[in-house]
């Protein structure tokens, strides 16, 4: 089995070679099809942004492609970045999207920083046929960074049942909590049929 994963996000990409290995999955990614362009995300939710990323390269590809959009939806901004979470500061650079993030929520007290990561994940095939699977987890937004593990907001977002940030932890314990790895759990226990 081989999947193309339609990201250009390393941080994902490495997360899902370990969540799949174990399924005896293949994956590559865009890195992989250089000359697929940058794809437009212009929908107004993480399904229709993975949808789009799917279709577009389940075309180009001809092949089965999962396509995963996540965010980080923080309560005391109303739900922000969310969808915009990747270019939340201009271009997509994780300091400086943290750096924001830090900046408007000076002042607000630890326990009004609650906050949800999401992953919605789109698996397509190329005759468009979809499944759609999400996953959450309910955590904080620091005062300051902790960690140098995983990717983007991890050193931000900390999880009071593992007193740790995300970036504290390691793949394999982010895994098996996190937004993505509850979205990949659904995943693969349906893949087999579904496939
Ligand atoms: P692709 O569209 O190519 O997959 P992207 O990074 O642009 O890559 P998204 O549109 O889903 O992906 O944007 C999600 C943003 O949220 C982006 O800034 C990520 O760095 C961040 N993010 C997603 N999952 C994360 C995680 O598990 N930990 C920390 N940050 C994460
Ligand atoms: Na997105």
């Amino acid at each position: 089995n081989h999947i193309v994963i339609a990201t250009n996000n390393l941080g994902k990409l490495k997360e899902f070679q370990k969540l799949f290995a174990q399924k005896h999955i293949e994956v590559s990614s865009l890195k992989d099809y250089p000359e697929i362009g940058k794809i437009k995300e212009t929908g107004l939710t993480f399904e229709e942004n993975a949808t789009l990323k799917a279709k577009a390269v389940t075309k180009e590809t001809s092949l089965p492609v999962l396509a995963d959009d996540s965010g980080l939806e923080i309560d005391a901004l109303n739900g922000r970045p969310g969808i915009f979470s990747a270019r939340y500061a201009g271009d997509h650079d994780d300091a400086a999207n943290n750096a924001k993030i830090l900046s408007e929520l000076a002042g607000v007290p630890f326990e009004k920083r609650t906050a949800t990561f999401h992953t919605t994940l789109v698996l397509m095939k190329p005759d468009e046929n979809k499944l759609v699977v999400d996953g959450d987890l309910k955590g904080c937004i620091l005062l300051v960074p902790r960690g140098y593990n995983g990717f983007g907001y991890d050193p931000l977002f900390w999880v009071p049942e593992k007193k740790k940030s995300l970036a504290e932890m390691s793949a394999a314990e982010k895994n098996q909590i996190s937004h993505r790895g509850k979205a990949s759990e659904k995943l693969l226990e349906v893949f087999d049929q579904w496939w």
